[in-house]
Parts: structure tokens; C-alpha cells; sequence
């Protein structure tokens, strides 16, 4: 059976959200990060990049949630838009936009505000300036269509899905007042049944909740060389 190595972040969720809109049954592995579990070798021989989301399809092994979607609705021809050159280029276009624009700023906006050991407003304007960028784009395409890719709702929808849950950690609770189509998308998405399986999955396994030098020590490693230059 196919194996899904997760934990409740927005990265792992969406994939969540795609195996079970599929249909595919799976098995689901929990990844403690808190906990360090994402360092141990026999993780990082399926993901050197020691982060989940993973997924183990027989000799097939897939990393990086937006890879992952896309082996997934390849497998199943699932949740793809129409097979021509236009439909694929539009699709791949998203589908990248959301993997190295919504996701490396909204985390930096996260890391910068909530994580960082000093709160330095050089680098939580930059991100938080970025990420609300990022969503602005997508909130006017959401304002002149219902999906990200038009009238079918698509893995690219999926990928936005994960981070776009998080808006209230990456830009505030205000933020929803200027990205109404963007709340629209994301409570259609979170009515369907699939989106309230993928987000249970995480009550499945008692991940670990507090953010301490443990779990500090396990998700920001570049924080031992700070440590070590400043003595
Ligand atoms: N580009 C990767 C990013 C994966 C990622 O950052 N995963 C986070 C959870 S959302 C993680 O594993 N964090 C633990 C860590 O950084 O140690 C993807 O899209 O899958």
C-alpha cells in the first residue's frame, strides 16, 4: 500500500487532501519534527531534504508536496486540467507560483513573526510584504474565476489550499478583509468532505505541540552556528 510520511503542517496536509480526494487508500506514517524525526537515516534516505511530506508508491518514491500532487493526479488522472500544451503550461505555471512563491514566503513570514529569537523588522516586512504580495495575485485570479485554473477544481487548488488555511499565522486574521476571494476558494475547499479527512489526519498521532529548544534544535539547525559564532 502506498505510504504517506506526514505530520499536520500545510506542506503535508495538502497531499493529505489529495490521497483522499483520490480515492487511493494509504498508509500514514507520522513524522514527529518536533521531535526530530525528520534527521533519522532511514527518513533521509527517502527525503535527504529530511522534511515531510514523502510518499512511498512501490519502488517509486516522491518528495516535496507539489511533486507529490502532481505524481498523484498523474497516477489516478485525477484533478488535471485538459490534456493540451495551453491547459499544461497554465497548470505548471500555478502550480510553481504557489510552490516558490506561497510557500517559501508564507514560511519565512511564519519563522520571522512567530519563531525568531529576535524580531527583526527588516526581515518581517520583507516576508510578510512577499507572502501578501503572493496571495494578492491569486486573490484577483480567484476575483474573475472560481477555481485557480477556471471552472474545475484542480491539484493547483489543493497546493494553494495548505498554505491559504494559514493566513491568520503568515499576515494576520485582518488579512482576509482585502483577500475575500481567497477566503471564498478556501471555505469551499474546506466544506468538502476530503478537506475535513486530511485535516483530522493529524489527531491521529499525538504529535508534539510545544515549540522548545528540542523542537528548536530539530526544525532551525541554523541556529546552532549563531549560537557557536556568538560563543
Ligand atoms: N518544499 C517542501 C517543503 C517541506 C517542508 O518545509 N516541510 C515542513 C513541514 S510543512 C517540515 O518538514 N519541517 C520540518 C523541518 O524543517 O525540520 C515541500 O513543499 O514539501
Amino acid at each position: 500500500m502506498l505510504k504517506f510520511y506526514y505530520s499536520g503542517a500545510p506542506n503535508p496536509t495538502k497531499v493529505a487532501l489529495m490521497l483522499e480526494e483520490t480515492g487511493l487508500e494509504y498508509d500514514a506514517i507520522p513524522v514527529d519534527t518536533r521531535r526530530g524525526e525528520q534527521h533519522k537515516p532511514g527518513f533521509k534516505k527517502l527525503n535527504p531534504n529530511a522534511k515531510v511530506p514523502v510518499i512511498v508508491d512501490g519502488d517509486a518514491v516522491v518528495f516535496d508536496s507539489n511533486a507529490i500532487l502532481l505524481y498523484l493526479a498523474e497516477k489516478t488522472g485525477q484533478f488535471l486540467p485538459s490534456d493540451t500544451p495551453k491547459a499544461r503550461g497554465e497548470m505548471l505555471s500555478w502550480l510553481m507560483f504557489v510552490a516558490s512563491g506561497i510557500g517559501p514566503y508564507s514560511g519565512q513570514a511564519v519563522h520571522f513573526q512567530h519563531h525568531a529569537p529576535e524580531k527583526l523588522p527588516y526581515a518581517i516586512n520583507r516576508y510578510t510584504f512577499e507572502a501578501e504580495r503572493h496571495f494578492g495575485i491569486i486573490d484577483a485570479r480567484l476575483g474573475a474565476q472560481r477555481y485557480m485554473l477556471g471552472d474545475a477544481y484542480t491539484l493547483v487548488d489543493m497546493a494553494l489550499w495548505g498554505w491559504a488555511r494559514m493566513i491568520p499565522m503568515v499576515l494576520g486574521e485582518a488579512a482576509w478583509g482585502s483577500l475575500p476571494n481567497l477566503e471564498r476558494h478556501l471555505e469551499e475547499i474546506n466544506a468538502r468532505p476530503a478537506a475535513q479527512r486530511a485535516i483530522a489526519l493529524k489527531d491521529r498521532h499525538a504529535f508534539k505541540t510545544e515549540m522548545d529548544d528540542e523542537a528548536r534544535r530539530a526544525m532551525f539547525p541554523s541556529n546552532e552556528r549563531l549560537e557557536a559564532k556568538a560563543g
